[in-house]
């Protein structure tokens, strides 16, 4: 899978990416990261990427004409992706759907974000990590290029299973547990020493629903729907 990323801090990247799945992903060839400074598709003498905003107001806004240049020059074609809090939020149904496209164009806005034509007549989609407001899309860029590459075929390796997991059933993970059997005075509940697979399937799946429904009811109700 190709994933292009256009930013004004190309050096950021592949920052947190080099290591682990997704470096491994990286190094194999499996996932292709292209960067593109957003600066080198400007034509004027000061490389100017942002401009005061209309109707006044604090800040600066990413200008139109070198965001449209750079998509344009483009070779991939899968969706052309604008990280803002103004888009829909990314969960894993949204993921599967991304990794299954062979490349992707995120967009990473600065500043008080990128003029509003880009987001009407440019990008495909418009995608938020989370409501909160960082101060740029390179690291909710990462966030995603990390959930879409590791399930990229072959990205993953033994360290995670994407069958059995958080999310790929609508509902929390069931609490894991490893050695020592008693750890400060805190034991493995006993089931998962029984070596009986069955009730340890059940317990899992108890403690799944349970855990869902004390701390994420919202994700309940939207499996009710
Ligand atoms: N941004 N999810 C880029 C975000 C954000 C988010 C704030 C995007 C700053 C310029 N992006 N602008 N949350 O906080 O995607």
């Amino acid at each position: 899978m190709m994933i292009e990323v256009l930013t004004l801090f190309p050096e950021l990247f592949p920052g947190p990416l080099s290591g682990g799945v997704t470096g491994r992903g990286l190094a194999a060839g499996l996932l292709d990261l292209r960067l593109h400074n957003l600066r080198d598709y400007t034509h004027d003498r000061h490389r100017q990427v942002d401009d005061i905003p209309y109707g006044g107001g604090a800040g600066m806004v990413l200008k139109p004409e070198p965001i449209f240049e750079a998509v344009r020059a483009r070779t991939g074609n899968g969706p052309v992706i604008l990280l803002t809090p103004q888009g829909e939020l990314l969960n894993q149904s949204l993921v599967r759907n991304l990794a299954g496209y062979d490349d992707l164009y995120l967009i990473c806005g600065r500043y008080e974000g990128v003029d509003e034509r880009v987001a009407t007549d440019l990008v495909d989609r418009q995608i938020s990590i989370g409501d909160y407001v960082l101060t740029g899309g390179e690291l909710p860029a990462m966030v995603l290029i990390d959930a879409v590459s590791r399930l990229v075929a072959g990205v993953l390796g033994s360290e995670a299973s994407p069958k059995d997991e958080s999310f790929d059933h609508d509902l929390l993970e069931y609490p894991h547990y490893t050695r020592p059997a008693v750890f400060e005075g805190h034991a493995v509940p006993e089931v998962l020493l029984s070596g009986h697979h069955a009730e340890i399937e059940r317990w899992r799946r108890s403690q799944a629903a349970e855990r869902t429904r004390r701390r994420r009811p919202d994700l309940l109700d939207r499996l009710q729907r």
